[in-house]
Parts: C-alpha cells; structure tokens; sequence
C-alpha cells in the first residue's frame, strides 16, 4: 500500500498485442542501430519547431523526485556558434597536445579525432545540456536535487533517440574542461555542463570510423537470471 498522496488514473498507457509488442521492439532496435555518430556535418538548416519537440521529449524523462534537474541551450546563432568554436578549439588543443594522456589519446585514436571541430559553426544547431545541482519539481525552487547526473544523463538519451528518430545526424562533443558554457550560455555556476549535442544533417562525404561499428554482442552485455 502507498502513502496518501494525490494521485490521478494512468493517463495514458497504451497496451499492445504481444505481436504487435515484438514487432515494434524490434523495429525501434533496428532502428537505432542505424544511429552513428558522425563528425562531419552540412550547413543545410534545421527548423527551431524540431530541437524544441526533441527538448521537449528529452524533459519527458525520468528524473530523481522529479525535479527534471536540467537545461538545455540550443546554439543556433552563427554568432554563439562561433564563439563556441572560438572557446572549445583552443581546450581541444590542449586536450591532444597532451593534456589528456597517452592512454586516452590511445583510446581515441581509432576514432581518428583532432583539436579542429569545424562542425561547430557548420551544423545548424548545437544543443549544449545542463545539470542542476539544486532546483525542484518547479522553476526557481533550491531544493537539493537527487541523482542529478543519472537524470541528466536518461534526458540525454531521450534527447539523442528523438533527434535520431526525425532522421537527424548527431555527434555527443565533450571539450574539456567545458567550464567556459555556462558564461556563453547564460547559466549560473552552480549548473554543471555535461554535453554539447552538434545536431545537423551529415555532410554527403560523413564517414564513420570502423571502430564505432563494433558493437557489444547481447550475451557480452547482458545476463539474465
Ligand atoms: N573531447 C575531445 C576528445 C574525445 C573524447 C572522447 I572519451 C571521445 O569519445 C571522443 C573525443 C573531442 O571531442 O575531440
């Protein structure tokens, strides 16, 4: 039994015949095994109505007491987009010039990245995210807020799964440090920057590296008990 609590009728689930269920599960996998991060990405516009009903499905998600503990910047400015690019290279250089490590940079090699990200001012929208580490089910609240990073971090999957399923291109860029966003973005300190999400349409010569292809088998990622 729960506590008493203000409670409506489930508004609005929708039960589906258990062949409709694996045809559907089924489709959804296939595709999202077709989303790919690509680093290469056409100028062509992408209109202002699409990143909102991906923000909006992203603030859909689950979230710890459900004070949807995040915020989303969409850079579609060509003058936020360059002075992201103008702040994020310089980090970048650092970032491959040493900073990061011979194991890290080990690990990215196959990825074939460097410290130029053209698709910063290239691609139509960049979508920087945000975690607040205070807040509450209403704006302006400074509750302290639970499981911050996990929420975040769902929103963005949501977020990534909605721009993907309107036949959108993405690349998850993290410049290190990324400090830098909050004055670009407006936001306080106090909120953590966790992603730029470079949204766009691929350039026609995207590639992928053969690396990112390779993914895990079910049995290797999975136990089931
Ligand atoms: N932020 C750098 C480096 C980078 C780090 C990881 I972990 C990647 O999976 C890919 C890149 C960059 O964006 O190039």
């Amino acid at each position: 039994m729960m506590k008493p609590h203000d409670a409506v009728p489930l508004p609005d689930y929708l039960e589906l015949p258990l062949s409709d269920m694996q045809r559907r599960i089924d489709a959804f996998q296939a595709d999202l095994q077709r989303r790919h991060t690509v680093r290469s990405f056409s100028d062509r516009p992408v209109p202002r109505s699409i990143i909102e009903s991906a923000i909006r499905a992203a603030g859909s998600a689950p979230s710890g007491a459900n004070h949807q503990p995040w915020y989303f910047v969409a850079i579609g400015s060509p003058e936020a987009k360059a002075k992201l690019k103008a702040l994020a290279e310089p980090e970048e250089g650092r970032f491959y010039g040493g900073k990061a490590g011979e194991e890290w940079l080990d690990a990215l090699a196959p990825l074939g990245t460097d410290a130029d990200k053209p698709y910063l001012t290239m691609a139509p929208w960049i979508i920087a995210i945000f975690g607040q580490r205070r807040g509450g089910v209403s704006s302006g609240e400074q509750r302290k807020n639970y499981y911050m990073p996990e929420s975040v971090g769902i929103a963005m999957g949501f977020l990534i799964a909605a721009l993907h399923q309107a036949g959108l291109a993405m690349l998850t860029h993290t410049p290190k440090p990324m400090d830098f966003l909050n004055q670009l973005c407006g936001r306080p300190v106090s909120e953590k920057p966790y992603l730029l999400l470079v949204v766009g349409y691929p350039a026609a010569d995207a590639t992928v590296p053969v690396h990112a292809l390779r993914k895990k088998t079910l049995e290797e990622i999975s136990a089931f008990i």
